[in-house]
């Protein structure tokens, strides 16, 4: 998996690229890269965003500095650039994350992502450079950084061995596996605290116990739609 993140601010990326899941997704193969867009730009002083048509506050990243970003890193117009990786902007009116999208997109070879400052992108970007847009949620953040680590994160954890421990990815909360539910409960020692005890079938041994109890919790914490 190579991943590009677009942004004005790089050095966001520093610490998430120490993670663990992350140095052992770099460690199989896979690729963190960031492009700064300021360095692309072919304005003066560096600029790469700009006042609103229309009036209203805050700044637009601007058109054609993402193109220039673009151009530079793939060699091509990012028109066509498009149609052979998926780009994806982060902007908070986009597409909600979830597992499924997060499925679809661990099963692509290469993805960029593009975050927006200020007020967001100049709508042609989004129209003509991106094939998704992402949103983390209802609520809005002042660009999307976070948000691309959010992408990057629930991604490359579900790359083989990202977690140093196979099945963890798999049957986890909202997973395929459990059927979209949410994951079931987990205890660990000691096994009692405050007398606050432990469910007796998590102690019992009872492998094929454990199993249904831990899928009837799952379906019991509501959200699953297929779980049978
Ligand atoms: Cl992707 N971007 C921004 N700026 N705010 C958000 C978001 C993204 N998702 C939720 N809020």
């Amino acid at each position: 998996m190579q991943i590009d993140v677009f942004t004005l601010f790089p050095g966001w990326f520093d610490w998430f690229r120490t993670q663990r899941h992350v140095t052992n997704a770099v460690a199989l193969g896979s690729a963190l890269d960031c492009v700064d867009y300021r360095a692309h730009t072919p304005l003066k002083w560096g600029q790469v965003d700009d006042t609103p048509f229309g009036g209203g506050a805050g700044m637009v990243l601007r058109v054609d500095v993402v193109e220039a970003a673009l151009r530079a890193r793939y060699g091509d117009d990012p028109v066509a650039v498009r149609e052979r990786r998926r780009v994806i902007a982060l902007t908070p009116g986009g597409r909600l994350l979830d597992d499924g999208l997060v499925e679809e997109f661990a099963a692509e070879e290469e993805l960029t992502l593009l975050c927006g400052r200020y007020e967001g992108f100049d709508e042609r970007i989004l129209d003509h450079f991106c094939s998704d847009q992402v949103s983390i949620g209802r609520y809005v953040l002042a660009g999307g950084e976070l948000a691309a680590m959010v992408v990057c994160d629930a991604v490359l954890r579900k790359l083989p061995g990202a977690l140093g421990h196979e099945e963890s990815a798999q049957e986890e909360s909202f997973s395929a596996a459990l059927g979209g539910a949410p994951e079931y409960p987990h205890y660990t020692r000691p096994a009692e605290w405050r007398g606050w005890g432990v469910p007796d079938v998590l102690l019992s041994g009872h492998h094929a116990k454990i199993r249904e109890w831990r899928h009837e919790q799952a379906r019991h914490r509501g959200g699953g739609e297929s779980l049978s």
